[in-house]
């Protein structure tokens, strides 16, 4: 089966049309298996349509047992990014800060995180401590997520995988200050991010999502999954 952006034409290139990224990394038999840009690995494809299906059961199911709520600033600002975890810590924002928690805010437990997302964090970074979060994050028409670094998590030389389910997003990663360069790319349902090293720290965010670009989710939108080693 063909996956799914294996096509330089859309994951290749900056919008800015500054030209190819830097660093594709071409597979056997040529097509692009992983793009390197800065210290992140983007392996595009890297879940197969039919896996992408099923995660998305996963999810719903995980949704189901705790339910999408919208974070809220300290300041009071609700979040455009409706929000949810598995595993044994969720992150939170609320009017008190953020940080992670053992439990939902309706007080139950976080449901376990989906065997194939475990699965998928041994296979890409098997020397990694075993992840502690499944952050899920809901992107309607017009959500976004501004830049920022993510550094709540205790031991930072672990590395954090996201995945990409349904609309295309403009993903913007900088360096590790505000204010710097930054490069923008695509990403697309079954593409996995891996943070690590130099990209851990990075400056990053999400500009906006092409909604209804993907079939995966009815009505459209974009789920975005990370997982993360929280203490
Ligand atoms: C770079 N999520 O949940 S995923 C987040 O698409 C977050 O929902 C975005 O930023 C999203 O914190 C981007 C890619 C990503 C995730 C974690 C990172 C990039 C990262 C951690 C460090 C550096
Ligand atoms: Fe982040």
């Amino acid at each position: 089966m063909q996956p799914f952006s294996t096509d330089p034409g859309r994951t290749g290139r900056t919008p800015g049309g500054e030209g190819p990224q830097a660093g594709t990394t071409p597979g056997a038999d040529g097509s692009a298996r992983e793009l390197r840009l800065g210290g992140l690995r983007i392996l595009p494809g890297r879940i197969a349509p039919p896996a992408q299906a099923a995660l998305l059961e996963d999810i719903r199911e995980v949704v189901r047992q705790a339910p999408l709520f919208t974070p809220e600033t300290a300041r009071g600002r609700r979040m455009s990014v409706k929000m949810t975890a598995a595993g044994r810590f969720g992150w939170i924002s609320d009017r008190r800060g953020y940080r992670y928690e053992p439990r939902h805010p309706a007080g139950t437990d976080w449901p376990p995180i989906p065997l194939a997302l475990t699965d998928l964090w041994h296979a890409v970074v098997p020397s990694a401590k075993d992840p502690e979060c499944c952050l899920v994050n809901f992107y309607g028409e017009a959500a976004r997520m501004g830049l920022h670094q993510d550094r709540d998590e205790a031991d930072l030389t672990q590395p954090v995988l996201s995945v990409s389910l349904g609309d295309a997003a403009l993903f913007r990663i900088g360096g590790a200050e505000r204010g710097g360069r930054t490069q923008s790319v695509w990403l697309n349902s079954g593409d996995v991010v891996v943070l690590e090293g130099d990209g851990r720290l990075a400056y990053h965010g999400i500009d906006r999502i092409r909604f209804g670009s993907s079939a995966l989710l009815e009505g459209g939108g974009r789920i975005n999954l990370t997982l993360r080693v929280v203490r």
